[in-house]
């Protein structure tokens, strides 16, 4: 079985990982993996070049929790990490006392910068990095192309993603963002075929607005997805009308979506109409969307969704694959 996976950071990670701990379950091969394949889609509109060095935040935290060796309670950096490099470099006045390049993070950022450097497209880069930690899946960035993701502010800034993200919580009212790059970008190699040649297509409980909704921004993702023979199934990250972590209601308030796990939807839209959507899944204190949905011609189902160990996540991935026994 091929599932193909649309992922920002922390959210698409921990579902990928409980997808893995049931497929390993239910299609062994044997060696404590599985005999399905994985291809997870990775959002690189976070991406931004800090010291010198090219920083890919959810393609390593992709990396980090698939290879057990994210710090778990942040989501993001590595596990046991320091931050000396870090410190001495704001002696000098470098960098932003509001995000930390940890010590060991930061050699990862060094390996990546050293190959791009040498001419390596950022895919096989990740390939290369990839094979260090063994994540279990293949591991795609979304384009080889630079297209970062920056904040239009209702008094005309343009930050980048991460400084209104992380310096400022996203408590900036965001007019619009804009896809530095995306008019020059393609999609990188592998990520069409990934979607055309899927068994399933998932788009997990990642940000609808900055992670998924980036990818789906890339030249030809969106068409692909609407076409693929492949079901596509999601998971609302959305539960009881807020984000179950960080600040995708901003980023949903800031394309007039409201949060909630049917406004989710209805902005994703079905396939059958001008949508990218077969399925959705909601959590269960969000069920009273399901008849209305239901209505409106949706496959939809209510489970327990919050992701809070990787049994509890390997049940939501089996009820999300679910989906597709349901489709008409
Ligand atoms: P980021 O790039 O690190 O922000 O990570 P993603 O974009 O992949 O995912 C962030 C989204 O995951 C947030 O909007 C959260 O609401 C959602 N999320 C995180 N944990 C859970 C969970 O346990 N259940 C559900 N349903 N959504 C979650
Ligand atoms: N998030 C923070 O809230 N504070 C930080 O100092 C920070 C540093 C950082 C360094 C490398 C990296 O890959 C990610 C980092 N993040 C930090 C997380 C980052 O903002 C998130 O991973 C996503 O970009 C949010 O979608
Ligand atoms: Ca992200």
């Amino acid at each position: 079985m091929r599932i193909t996976v649309l992922s920002g950071g922390v959210g698409g990670a921990r579902f990928t990982r409980g997808l893995l701990a049931l497929l390993r379950d239910r299609l062994p091969d044997g060696s404590g993996g599985t005999t399905a394949q994985v291809t997870v889609v990775a959002n690189t509109g976070d991406d931004l070049w800090l010291h010198g060095v090219r920083v890919c935040p959810d393609l390593d935290t992709l990396m980090y929790t698939l290879g057990d060796a994210v710090h778990e309670q942040q989501g993001w950096g590595r596990r046991d990490e320091s931050r000396r490099v870090s410190d001495d470099l704001a002696a000098y006045g470098l960098g932003w006392d509001w995000f930390t390049l940890g010590d060991l993070d930061l050699a990862t950022h060094l390996a990546r910068t050293e190959l791009l450097l040498s001419g390596i497209p950022l895919s096989a880069v990740t390939a290369r990095l990839a094979e260090r930690w063994r994540p279990g899946v293949t591991l795609l960035p979304m384009s080889d192309d630079e297209v970062e993701t920056h904040v239009e502010t209702a008094d005309g800034d343009l930050l980048h993603f991460e400084e209104w993200w992380v310096r400022h919580r996203a408590a900036l009212p965001a007019r619009r963002f804009v896809q530095v790059g995306l008019d020059t970008a393609t999609a990188g190699p592998g990520v069409l075929d990934a979607l055309t040649d899927a068994d399933v297509v998932v788009l997990p409980p990642s940000n609808p607005v900055v992670s998924v909704g980036t990818i789906l921004a890339i030249p030809g993702v969106r068409d692909v997805l609407r076409t693929t023979a492949a079901p596509v199934v999601g998971v609302s990250p959305v539960v009881g009308g807020a984000p179950v972590r960080g600040m995708a209601d901003a980023c949903l308030t800031a394309i007039g979506v409201a949060t909630t796990a049917d406004a989710v939807a209805r902005h994703y839209g079905r396939r059958v109409e001008s949508g990218v959507l077969d399925a959705w899944l909601v959590d269960d204190v969000d069920a009273a969307v399901v008849e209305p949905l239901r209505t409106d011609g949706w496959a939809v189902e209510a489970a327990p969704t919050l992701m809070t160990d990787v049994p509890a996540t390997a049940a939501i991935a089996a009820r999300t694959l679910a989906l597709v026994d349901r489709l008409p």
